[in-house]
């Protein structure tokens, strides 16, 4: 039996890397602003891989605010967690609470159903870029890095690449594109703004999520998700017009 576990393992992690050596769209960061990004392209037929360096999924969201089994979006934003089947319960001042890690689940469930893939243990630490314009992502083993070891990167191409890796807004910062870094807590405004600010920030390269407030020194928000969901969906959206 252990021949063939092997054999199994290795050919199918192959094949899968194999056939992701090329997508239409990598989203960096399976948080919320990712994983809904992912969603979305994937059920419009696009192939897309996501890329997280954690061996979970979710990013920040399953935390809810300080561990607590709790987030908030406000009514408004709520469509696509009710879509997916996410229980909410009514709060105070029009926000609705839900739990954070089954709405994670429910939306890689939905990313994974549409089609996305999504590799874990995977760090992006640079970009390809070909006369200007970001055409992929180079990625090592989380493990390799943490462990200080020095080994040579792969590259991953795809025609639009989407920075949704939280405030660290990485991505954009390998393409040398500005970070100001986030600003201070300002719930409603930065609400708003993070989904003003998500957009093409280089040619091929996208920022959704606390990215894209990252980028632009936007206000932080806390455990309130609406943002974040409305802005993986504009960003799927404006790459969807282009693909
Ligand atoms: O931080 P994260 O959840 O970003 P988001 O989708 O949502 C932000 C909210 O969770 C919360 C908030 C809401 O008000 O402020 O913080 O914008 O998810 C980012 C994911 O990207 C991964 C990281 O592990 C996390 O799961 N990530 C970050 N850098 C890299 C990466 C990298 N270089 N390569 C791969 N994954």
């Amino acid at each position: 039996m252990e021949r063939p576990i092997a054999s199994s393992v290795l050919r199918k992690g192959y094949e899968v890397l194999n056939d992701r050596a090329r997508s239409d769209v990598i989203v960096v960061g399976a948080g919320p602003a990712g994983l809904t990004c992912a969603y979305e392209l994937a059920r419009n037929d696009v192939k897309v891989t996501v890329i997280e360096r954690q061996l979970y999924v979710g990013g920040g969201m399953t935390g809810g605010g300080m561990f607590l089994p709790a987030g908030v979006v406000m009514e408004e934003d709520a469509e696509l967690l009710e879509e997916l089947g996410v229980e909410l319960e009514p709060a105070e001042e029009g926000l609705l609470a839900f739990n954070p890690v089954e709405a994670a689940i429910k939306l890689a469930h939905a990313a994974v159903e549409a089609g996305a893939v999504i590799l874990v243990g995977l760090e992006v630490e640079d970009v390809i870029e070909r006369q200007g314009r970001v055409e992929g992502v180079v990625v090592n083993w989380t493990a390799a890095k943490r462990a200080g070891m020095h080994v040579d990167p792969l590259p991953m191409e795809a025609k639009f690449t989407v920075d949704a890796t939280g405030h660290e807004a990485s991505v954009c910062r390998c393409a040398g594109v500005e970070v100001k870094g986030e600003g201070p807590m300002w719930a409603e405004r930065g609400e708003e703004l993070v989904e003003k600010h998500t957009r093409e920030v280089k040619p091929g390269l996208f920022v959704a999520g606390m990215a894209a407030s990252a980028v632009r020194g936007a206000y932080r928000m806390g455990p309130i998700f609406g943002g974040m969901l409305r802005s993986g969906r504009k960003a799927a959206r404006e790459i969807l017009e282009r693909l």
